[in-house]
């Protein structure tokens, strides 16, 4: 836990967000700026700065918040099926477009058109 870390406090329950999955290890919320009509975040309870910061030793975890991908952006609104889908974005560092300095998948989707920001 970072004292500063914003979503480190969502995580805690000390600043809200429109949650749609909480488990002991990950929490799911709306992106408070979507760029698409289904914009979730995925974040990992414990502190990660990025994933530059992650080695094999976290492999585990990680297939853990690879495999909710799926279920949540299917169960917030994506469509289903090879015309549906979603995207999954893992902004990493300042040169990868990330503000937030905490682990975070975005899944957008749903009708096109949208912007591809995020
Ligand atoms: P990134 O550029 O990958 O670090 O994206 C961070 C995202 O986090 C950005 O799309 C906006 C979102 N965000 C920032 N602060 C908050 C917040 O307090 N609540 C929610 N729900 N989303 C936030």
């Amino acid at each position: 836990m970072s004292d500063t870390c914003i979503f480190c406090k969502i995580a805690a329950g000390d600043i809200p967000a429109k949650k749609v999955h909480e488990d002991d290890e990950f929490i799911a919320f709306h992106d408070i700026n979507p760029a698409a009509p289904v914009h979730l975040l995925v974040v990992p309870k414990h502190h990660v700065r990025s994933l530059a910061d992650v080695t094999a030793d976290d492999a585990a975890w990680l297939g853990r918040m690879m495999t909710l991908v799926q279920q949540l952006a299917f169960d917030n609104g994506c469509t289903p099926g090879h015309d549906g889908g979603f995207r999954l974005v893992v902004n990493t560092g300042r040169e990868g477009g990330q503000e937030v300095d905490h682990l975070h998948f975005h899944i957008l989707g749903g009708p096109r058109p949208w912007n591809k920001r995020a």
